[in-house]
């Protein structure tokens, strides 16, 4: 279907953003790709935003990176990259000198620090400074002082989804992908049997099950995935036969052991391309979920998803007026840049394994914490 201005009613305008023919004709693509995901009266009004949101990006050779969670509208319809957190810093970590002065990043606040820390020398900003996180609001780096005086001779190992003061703390930084490798280089670096993990409880036990370094762990839990529950899964199961459960290491440890495959977001994103089930359940945010729905419209989805309130915070209207007002910016203290960065930079230093779980499909009730 092709979306006509004379749908458009005047009443439907974001400031004085009109669904025009041009603005139908430029956004055709991405509506072929939300429709289903958006409503008509949806579109008119976000449509407009999207085509001023590209001008301006072309006009200030901005960048948009999105995390996976991000709305559809903004995944698809504005961002240049869509991906996890550590795979969007290390993306902008490795952008040639005279590439994007600007970068914006559509995620939580956590997640544009790391590409402040590895790209200093660029303007990143952030549409919302209250897209925050439950975990990453839950430890500071009094918290880290007072446990690692407590445990001198661990090392420290911070979920990415922490400040970057906490991550100036801590002697590797992971993600949900590699949180398993971290752990592993982590002890034998430091020649402990023991590592500190925070600040996600549920990761941290999910981690637990597959090493034998022993975790001592924080005791926050991230209020999207914790919501979950292994009863949710069963009668999911019983109503949906044949469904293939995924379920993100942020889920208490029982419901992942309910599910068909445990990963990050991209891991998830693999599995959904290569495991070949025709029914899928995503046991997480909801826009995770939507996004993943609309790349691949073969595969029948259930979504009992949660919402993700800090996700949600970063809109079109609010990525139109950070590059209108190149605000708000991401600053990083400087004491603390060199100290985090060591730690990001770490956690990028561990290669990736070789291709030893991405293509394999595995039987029901596996695990993937081991990923790229
Ligand atoms: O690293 C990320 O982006 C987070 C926090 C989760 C994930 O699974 O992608």
């Amino acid at each position: 279907m092709t979306r006509g201005a004379r749908g458009a009613a005047p009443l439907l305008m974001y400031r004085d953003h009109r669904f025009t023919d041009e603005v139908a004709r430029a956004t055709q693509p991405v509506w072929e790709r939300l429709h289903g995901l958006l409503t008509d009266v949806d579109w008119l009004l976000k449509a407009p935003i999207i085509h001023r949101i590209i001008q301006l990006k072309q006009e200030t050779r901005t960048l948009i990176l999105a995390h996976n969670s991000q709305l559809p509208e903004i995944a698809y319809g504005v961002a240049d990259k869509v991906r996890d957190s550590r795979q969007l810093a290390q993306y902008a970590a490795a952008l040639d000198k005279d590439d994007a002065p600007v970068i914006v990043m559509c995620g939580v606040h956590f997640m544009a620090e790391p590409v402040k820390v590895l790209a200093p020398e660029r303007t990143v900003l952030i549409p919302d400074v209250a897209a925050s996180w439950s975990l990453a609001e839950s430890i500071t780096g009094a918290d880290m002082r007072l446990l690692k005086q407590h445990y001198p001779a661990a090392p420290v190992v911070s979920y990415v989804n922490t400040s970057a003061e906490v991550k100036a703390e801590s002697d590797y930084c992971c993600t949900s992908s590699n949180a398993v490798r971290v752990v592993e280089a982590a002890a034998k670096e430091f020649g402990s049997p023991r590592v500190l993990f925070e600040p996600d409880r549920n990761l941290a036990a999910n981690v637990a099950k597959e090493t034998s370094i022993e975790i001592i762990a924080w005791h926050v839990t991230c209020m999207v995935h914790d919501r979950f529950t292994p009863e949710l899964i069963c009668e999911l199961r019983a109503h949906v036969p044949g469904v293939r459960v995924l379920a993100h290491p942020e889920c208490p440890p029982e419901v992942c052991a309910e599910a068909d495959f445990t990963g990050s977001t991209s891991g998830m994103i693999r599995d959904v391309q290569t495991s070949g089930a025709a029914k899928m359940v995503m046991v997480t945010e909801c826009s995770m979920a939507d996004n993943v729905a609309a790349e691949n419209p073969g595969v029948d989805f259930v979504r009992p998803c949660v919402l993700c309130p800090h996700m949600q915070r970063i809109t079109l209207p609010k990525i139109l007026t950070a590059l209108e007002t190149l605000s708000p910016q991401v600053e990083v203290d400087e004491n603390i840049v060199h100290a985090a960065r060591r730690a990001v930079e770490r956690m990028l230093a561990i290669s990736p394994p070789r291709s030893r779980h991405h293509h394999a499909i595995t039987p029901a009730r596996s695990s993937r914490l081991r990923e790229a």
